[in-house]
Order: structure tokens, then sequence, then C-alpha cells
């Protein structure tokens, strides 16, 4: 299979492309950091292809996409894995940079990809579209506001996309992840502020990025008759709280 992974340079797309390359596979990495790619393509030889793609930008995602070559144009798997939540204030505090960061990587660079992507799946008759939610997306928390917003689109636009395909072999996939720790995730999310992302995984054991790639691998080795709609998945030690009251 050839198999697209945005945002491979950390975290769960780092752990994907290592699952995908020893099960054989061709993968086709991005990231907006060259040089973490150089180290894959190093690490696991001519299987990896690395794309350097910011995908927040429309005109070069359409380019390096429409410049693949060969076996490579032939994506069998697509991972929109790349995004981020920035910040963690309340709404009426939050920063409106990083809200526009979160809407055009979780939610515009999720659709420049699919949009280039997925009409060649369709015309291959063979394809499977992965998209990274959040548990965030379905469950609201304080100071979540425009992060778990996107990730709501995330799963509304899997759903959807479903309804669409209908008729074609094409699969769509929403993974929901809860807490996971070891990667970059809160440290993006606190500025780079490392004492308080580590400050929110103590004290319990959260999700591995290897947890998330194997859940993915298993959704997109299923029989062709098999889709998955959606995975929510989370730590034993995470769950739901009670609704929160202003007492006056
Ligand atoms: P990381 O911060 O470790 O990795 C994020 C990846 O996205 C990096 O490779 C980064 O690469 C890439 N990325 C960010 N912005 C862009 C951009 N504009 N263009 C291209 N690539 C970009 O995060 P995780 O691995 O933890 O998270 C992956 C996904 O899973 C995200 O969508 C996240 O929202 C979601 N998720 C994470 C959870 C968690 O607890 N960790 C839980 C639920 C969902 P580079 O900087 O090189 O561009
Ligand atoms: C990341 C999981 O719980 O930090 O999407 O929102 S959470």
């Amino acid at each position: 299979m050839v198999v697209f992974i945005t945002g491979a340079t950390a975290g769960f797309g780092r752990a994907m492309v290592k699952k995908y390359i020893n099960a054989g596979d061709t993968v086709i990495a991005t990231g907006r950091r060259k040089s973490v790619l150089d180290e894959l393509r190093l690490e696991h030889g001519e299987r990896l292809y690395p794309l350097e793609l910011d995908i927040q930008n429309k005109e070069l995602v359409e380019k390096q996409l429409s410049a693949l070559t060969g076996d490579l144009k032939n994506i069998d798997v697509l991972i929109n894995n790349a995004g981020l939540a920035l910040g963690m204030d309340s709404a009426q505090k939050a920063t409106l940079s990083d809200w526009e960061q979160m809407v055009d990587t979780n939610i515009k660079g999720l659709l420049y990809c699919t949009h280039a992507i997925l009409p060649g799946m369709v015309e291959r008759g063979r394809g499977h579209i992965i998209n990274l939610g959040s548990v965030a997306g379905e469950f609201p928390y304080p100071s979540g506001n425009v992060y778990g917003a996107t990730k709501a689109f995330v799963h509304q636009l899997s759903l959807n996309l479903r309804a669409d395909l209908l008729g074609t072999p094409v699969r769509v996939t929403c993974i929901e992840p809860g807490m996971c720790s070891g990667t970059e995730f809160s440290a993006v999310r606190y500025k780079g502020d490392q004492k308080k992302a580590d400050a929110v995984y103590a004290g319990m054991k959260a999700l591995s990025a290897e947890d998330i790639a194997e859940t993915v691998h298993w959704v997109t080795t299923r029989p062709p008759h098999v889709n998955i709609n959606v995975i929510s998945l989370m730590p034993t030690q995470q769950a739901f709280g009670s609704f929160a009251v202003n007492r006056t």
C-alpha cells in the first residue's frame, strides 16, 4: 500500500510511519520540519518518501500532491493526522491567532489534503481516509473551546464523507483518542512550557503514540467490506465528569 501521513515528524504520525514501514508499505511522510523528514528517510530507507508540507498552504498542498509521480500517485491510505491545540485559555481570554491556526490546520489543512487525494481514490476504486479527531470533539471541557470544535468538525466530516462515498469502495474512519503522552501535543498547546505539559500526564498512564498507530493500522487492514466508522479510545485512568454548576 501507499500510505500518505500528515504530521509524520512527531507523535502519532511518527509511530504510524514505523508501523506501516515495518508492515512492508510505502509511506509518504509529510510535515513542516525538513530536518526530521530527512532523519526519517535515513532511518527507514527508500520506502519512506519525505515531503515537506505545511498543510495550511492550499497552493502548496495542491502543487506537492500533483507533483507526485509513479506509484506514489496511487495513494491507498490518507491519514489526516497533522493537527494541534494552541493555548489553554477560556474563550474570552483566548488569542485570535491561536484560534485561526487551529482552524487553518485541523480543519482547512485536512480539507486541502482530502480534496487533493479523494478523487483519485474514487477513480482507482480503492482507498481509505483516516481522520484524527479527538474525544475533545464530543465532550466539552473548560478551555477546550476552538480545539474541541475543530475536532467536532472532523467527526462530522468523516461521517458525511461516508454518506457521499456510498457506492464506491473508499472507506473513511475517524479515530478519536483521549489523553496520549509521549508526543509534542501538550508542549505545543502550552507553547513550549514543558513543565505544564508534563503535569498533564502526572500520576496516570496515558495512551501512547504506538497505541494509536496500532489502532489505525488495524482499521486499515480490515477486509474491504468492513468500514470502521469511528473509534473512541481513552486511557483506563481517564473518564467523564459531572455537569458543572455555578451556585450563587
Ligand atoms: P504532535 O504535536 O506530537 O504532532 C503533530 C504533528 O502535526 C507534527 O508532526 C507536526 O509536524 C504536524 N503539523 C502541525 N501543524 C502542521 C502544519 N501546519 N502542516 C503540516 N504538519 C503540521 O501531536 P500528536 O501526535 O499528539 O497529535 C496528532 C493528532 O492527533 C493531532 O491532530 C491531535 O489533535 C490529535 N490528538 C492528539 C491527542 C493527544 O493527546 N496527543 C489526543 C487526541 C487527538 P511539523 O511541526 O513538522 O509540521
Ligand atoms: C487531545 C485530547 O483530552 O487533551 O485531543 O483534548 S484532550
